[in-house]
C-alpha cells in the first residue's frame, strides 16, 4: 500500500462538536470539550492511523466575532489551521442548522482553493431528510467535494469518514511516529485538562476569564509524575469562585483533572493547583504565547 500523509483541518462555528470529533477519531482526550462555546483556544493536532495512511487532524478554535486580544488570536489560529491543510472539513451542527455564523464561514471557505468536505455532526438529534435543504444552500456558498453525516457522540458515520480521509491524503512519508497521538507537549495537555474542568465546573464569565499554565513537571523514580499548575484569573471574585467554600471547588477541579491526566499519560499523577489573580491576562502577549497562541497584531 502507498504511504500517505496529510493535514485535514476541522473548522466550524463554536460548539459544532469539532473537539469531540477529534477525540472520538483518535480515541483519546486530546482536545477539551464542554457544552460552552469557545472551549478550544488553539490548534490541536490528532494523529490518526488508517492502514498505510497517517491522517493529521487539526482541531481549531471555533470561528466567531473576536472582541478581546485572546479572541482574535483564537480566530486567527482557526483560519491558519484551514489555510495550511490539504483538506478542510466544515463541521456543521445539524441541529443548529444554517446559522449566520455557518454561512459566513462557508462563504469564506468557498474562496479557498483545495478540497473541502461538508460534515454534518450531531445527526443523532435530527432526521436526515431535514438536512437536504441545508446541503443545497451550503453548496451555493462553497463547492463541497463530499458530504458526510456523522455523530461524534454515537460514532455513527465515522468509519466511512475515516476511510475516505485515508484515501484522500496525499502520497508521502509519515510526518509523525505512527504511535504518537498528538504533537502537543504533556505540559500543555495537563494545563488543558485543568481548563476543561474549569469550563465544566464554573459558570458565566469565569471559564472565559481563566487560563492555566503548567509551572513545574517532575518525573519521579516510582514512575509517577508531579505536576504543578497555576490558574490565572482576571478578578478576585473569580478566584473566590474557583477556590470555593473551604477549597471545595478547586479540590474537585484538581481531582477530576488528575484522573483524566493519569488516564492520558497511563501513569499515576500528583497534581497541585494554585490560583492567582492577574487582571488583563487575556490582553498579555506572554500569557497568550504560554498557551500556544501567537500574539496577533492588534
Ligand atoms: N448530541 C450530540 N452532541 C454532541 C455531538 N458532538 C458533540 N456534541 C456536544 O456538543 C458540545 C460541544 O462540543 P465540542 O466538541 O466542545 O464543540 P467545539 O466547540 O466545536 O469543539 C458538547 O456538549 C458535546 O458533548 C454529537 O454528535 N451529538
Ligand atoms: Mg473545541
Amino acid at each position: 500500500m502507498t504511504s500517505r500523509c496529510g493535514f485535514a483541518a476541522i473548522v466550524g462555528a463554536p460548539n459544532a462538536g469539532k473537539s469531540t470529533l477529534l477525540n472520538r477519531l483518535t480515541g483519546a482526550k486530546l482536545s477539551i470539550v464542554s457544552p460552552k462555546a469557545q472551549t478550544t483556544r488553539f490548534r490541536v493536532l490528532g494523529i490518526l492511523m488508517r492502514g498505510a495512511a497517517q491522517i493529521l487532524l487539526v482541531d481549531t478554535p471555533g470561528i466567531f466575532k473576536p472582541r478581546r486580544r485572546l479572541d482574535r488570536a483564537m480566530v486567527a489560529a482557526a483560519w491558519t489551521g484551514a489555510k495550511d491543510a490539504d483538506l478542510v472539513l466544515l463541521l456543521v451542527d445539524a441541529k443548529a442548522g444554517l446559522t449566520h455564523q455557518v454561512s459566513e464561514i462557508a462563504s469564506k471557505i468557498g474562496h479557498n482553493d483545495g478540497p473541502k468536505w461538508l460534515v454534518f455532526n450531531k445527526t443523532d438529534l435530527v432526521a436526515p431528510q431535514a438536512l437536504l435543504p441545508l446541503i443545497a444552500k451550503l453548496n451555493e456558498l462553497a463547492k463541497f467535494d463530499e458530504t458526510f453525516m456523522v455523530s461524534a457522540n454515537t460514532g455513527d458515520g465515522l468509519d466511512e469518514l475515516q476511510d475516505r480521509l485515508a484515501e484522500a491524503m496525499p502520497a508521502g512519508p509519515h510526518l509523525y511516529p505512527d504511535d504518537d497521538l498528538t504533537d502537543l507537549p504533556d505540559r500543555l495537555l495537563a494545563a488543558e485538562l485543568v481548563r476543561e474542568q474549569i469550563f465544566l465546573q464554573t459558570q458565566q464569565e469565569v471559564p472565559y476569564a481563566a487560563t492555566v499554565e503548567t509551572e513545574n513537571w517532575q518525573e519521579r523514580k516510582d514512575g509517577s509524575v508531579r505536576v504543578e499548575a497555576t490558574i490565572y484569573v482576571a478578578r478576585a471574585s473569580h478566584k473566590a469562585i474557583l477556590i470555593g467554600e473551604h477549597g471545595s471547588r478547586i479540590k474537585e477541579i484538581g481531582a477530576k483533572a488528575r484522573a483524566d491526566l493519569s488516564r492520558l499519560l497511563e501513569r499515576p499523577v500528583h497534581l497541585f493547583l494554585n490560583v492567582k489573580e492577574r487582571a488583563g491576562w487575556d490582553e498579555e502577549g506572554a500569557r497568550l504565547r504560554a498557551i500556544g497562541l501567537e500574539d496577533p497584531p492588534a
